[in-house]
């Protein structure tokens, strides 16, 4: 009867009622946003320390320069063949999938004042210029960076000294996490009211209009997350991923509600070194640096979303641009941060590397709020497969 009423169970309780109520009691749900923002916040408010710790804490606990080379290859490695193969994926559904023009769509942009990202952006994300100004600012990609340099540094310190530094971050990292499975509980609140304001506010009828775009995300999306990353993890991880969801389908339900990789963090560890009993070496490392630079599910969206602009503006794509998107959406993913449309910023790379008119992107931001709690949802989840198949190869 306890397995009924957990907090999982609660939360995609929640999430349902969430979505009824902001269909149904639009006018009373609209006013959640507060409490929503404030289970947002409570998220957000132990990252940026948790990060930290917790990368400090993997690494510290690493024997040697060579683990952490080793470590780190590994989870490059998975990172940029899970994300290419989301891309792949997603054009490869486009492909089936012949967009037909949507009725009283006007392709003049209403006013999106598009940020255009580039590749000098791309890199100024992930180099700090002052680390105070990233923490301050939750700058994660920072946070990360400075925190590996920093660790590699102490691990050169002598042994009393290491030791002191190690013990301190050891107890950040616990504390952290404690303060992670209070806010876990109350996630069922928090989500409903997350949830529900979502709907309330930007309503369900836009998902009919483009139905055959969000079709293609949906379909993209569920048959990377189920087939691809399931097989991966099945192959190389020798597990069995639908077990492996039960235990960590919190971090789920809750990157779906916040569409937000970085603030879905704290429960994602928690739920991967409490629940699924991964090695904190192994989840302090990948989880953190995954759910900054490994985005499968915004790389397959961005180039998704670039195959439907572009077919609305009548322009026939050949395989050569074709490969051009696989390869800058599987890059513009990496520059994605872990917050709420972050991936609909990136994709302004994608559509400047083919010609696309940047005012498309217009057309698609009914519905993006929608895709990014999906396509967050599968990010998380390629970050706990990742951290799972990796730990079976760290000593
Ligand atoms: N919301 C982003 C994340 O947190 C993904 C995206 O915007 O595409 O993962």
């Amino acid at each position: 009867m306890r397995r009924l009423f957990s907090i999982e169970n609660l939360t995609f309780i929640a999430i349902i009622l969430g979505i009824l109520s902001g269909v149904y009691l639009k006018d009373i749900v609209i006013n959640l946003k507060l409490v929503g923002n404030a289970f947002l916040n409570l998220l957000k408010m132990i990252t940026i320390p948790l990060i930290f710790a917790s990368i400090f804490v993997s690494i510290a606990s690493l024997a040697s320069i060579k683990d952490i080379k080793d470590m780190g290859i590994k989870a490059i490695v998975y990172y940029f063949s899970t994300t290419a193969l989301a891309v792949f994926t997603g054009i490869v559904v486009v492909n089936f999938i012949n967009f037909s023009p949507v009725d009283g769509m006007n392709l003049s942009s209403d006013g999106f004042e598009h940020k255009k990202f580039t590749v000098e952006a791309l890199i100024q994300s992930f180099i700090p210029s002052n680390i105070f100004q990233s923490l301050v600012e939750g700058k994660v990609l920072h946070v990360i960076i400075f925190s590996i340099l920093f660790a590699i540094a102490v691990l050169k310190l002598q042994q009393s000294k290491k030791e002191v530094i190690t013990r301190f971050f050891e107890g950040v990292n616990d504390s952290m996490l404690t303060v992670a499975k209070w806010i876990i509980n109350l996630s069922p609140l928090g989500v409903f009211a997350l949830v529900s304001y979502i709907v309330a506010d930007k309503g369900l009828g836009s998902i009919l209009s483009l139905w055959q775009y969000v079709l293609a995300v949906v379909v993209g999306l569920l048959i990377h997350a189920v087939f691809n990353l399931g097989l991966i993890g099945f192959l190389f991880g020798k597990f069995n991923p639908l077990s492996y969801f039960t235990k960590v389908k919190e971090a789920l339900l809750i990157a779906f509600s916040t569409s937000s990789s970085s603030a879905t963090l704290p429960v994602t560890l928690e739920v991967a070194e409490e629940r699924a009993k991964i090695d904190k070496k192994t989840a302090g490392f990948v989880l953190p640096l995954g759910a900054t630079i490994n985005m499968d599910g915004t790389a397959l969206y961005e180039a998704v979303a670039a195959m439907f602009i572009a077919s609305l503006y009548g322009i026939e794509l050949s395989i050569g641009e074709q490969i051009i998107i696989f390869f800058t959406a599987s890059l513009a993913a990496v520059g994605a941060a872990g917050i709420p449309s972050a991936g609909l910023v990136t994709m302004t790379l994608v559509f400047t590397a083919v010609g696309i008119p940047l005012e498309g992107i217009a057309i698609i931001l009914a519905v993006d709020r929608f895709l990014d709690m999906l396509r967050t949802a599968t990010n998380v989840w390629g970050d706990l497969i990742g951290a799972k198949i990796i730990s079976r190869f760290v000593r």
